[in-house]
């Protein structure tokens, strides 16, 4: 069996620290940060996923695996932003306001780390002002937010529409994703992208850095 399948398994079963030695074992083999963080840490949490969607685990179960990725994503992250180069700008991230779901979050704050982004966390249940705010005193170029919930995605509209208030809606790009969120929303809302990935995430925030220098 691969330290890849260990890793998956070791995170299904919520082992936080196993996880972290299987993914320095890795590491130590030689495997890619990416290939880690892709074939491992979220395999493994992509099958609790299912498993929590078909209501075979519960919410302890979930959270134990969370904290089991989070163990195994904290030693990737340095590797990973080694891996950037320049400072390309700033960009704040958050999970809107109402949403605490925040591991698809931490996985496009590390890939913009890792594109050399410097990321402003505001963490979860951030509201639309803070959002801007921030954007605004920070002078981040662009905004990236994460829903999971289709009951707080909305809160992505007054994002794009709290911009527009704040005379900045020119001077700010608007990224939105997290699983219910879709091209057709991110159009119907007027943000300026939707990624349905943390690594296509990353790509479009460092092309829309690039464009603005
Ligand atoms: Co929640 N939960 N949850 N949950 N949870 C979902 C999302 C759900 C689909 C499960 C289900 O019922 N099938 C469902 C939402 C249904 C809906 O609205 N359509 C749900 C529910 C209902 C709830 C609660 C209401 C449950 C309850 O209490 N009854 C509650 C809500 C709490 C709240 O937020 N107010 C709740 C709570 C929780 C936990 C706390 C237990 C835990 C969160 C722990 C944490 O995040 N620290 C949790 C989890 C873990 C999940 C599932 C199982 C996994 C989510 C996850 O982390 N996926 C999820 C079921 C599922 O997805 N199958 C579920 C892995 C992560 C890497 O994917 O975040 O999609 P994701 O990120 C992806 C992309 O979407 C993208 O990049 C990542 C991959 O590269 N991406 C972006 C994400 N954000 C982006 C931003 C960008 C670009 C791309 O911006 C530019």
């Amino acid at each position: 069996m691969s330290v890849l399948t260990d890793i998956s398994e070791a995170l299904q079963k919520g082992k936080a620290k196993i996880v972290s030695q299987l993914v320095t074992q890795a590491l130590d083999e030689g495997i890619a940060p990416g290939e880690i963080l892709n074939n491992g840490l979220l395999a493994g949490m992509s099958v609790i996923g299912e498993k929590f969607q078909k209501n075979e685990v519960f919410v302890p179960e979930v959270l134990i695996a969370a904290r089991a990725m989070n163990a195994g994503t904290a030693i990737l992250k340095p590797k990973l932003a080694a891996e950037g180069v320049e400072p390309l700008g700033r960009v704040c991230i958050g999970t809107v306001e109402g949403d605490l779901h925040d591991i698809g979050k931490n996985l496009v704050k590390m890939m913009l780390e890792g594109k050399g982004i410097e990321v402003v966390d505001l963490g979860i249940d951030v509201s639309a002002e803070k959002f801007v705010d921030t954007a605004i005193e920070q002078n981040c170029s662009v905004i990236c937010c994460s829903a999971l919930l289709t009951t707080t995605m909305n809160v992505m509209k007054d994002i794009v529409e709290k911009a527009k208030e704040k005379g900045v809606r020119d001077k700010v790009k608007i990224m939105v994703g997290g699983a219910p969120v879709t091209q057709s929303f991110c159009d119907s809302i007027g943000a300026d992208a939707y990624t349905s990935d943390a690594a296509s995430a990353a790509d479009k925030a460092a092309e829309f850095l690039a464009a603005m220098k």
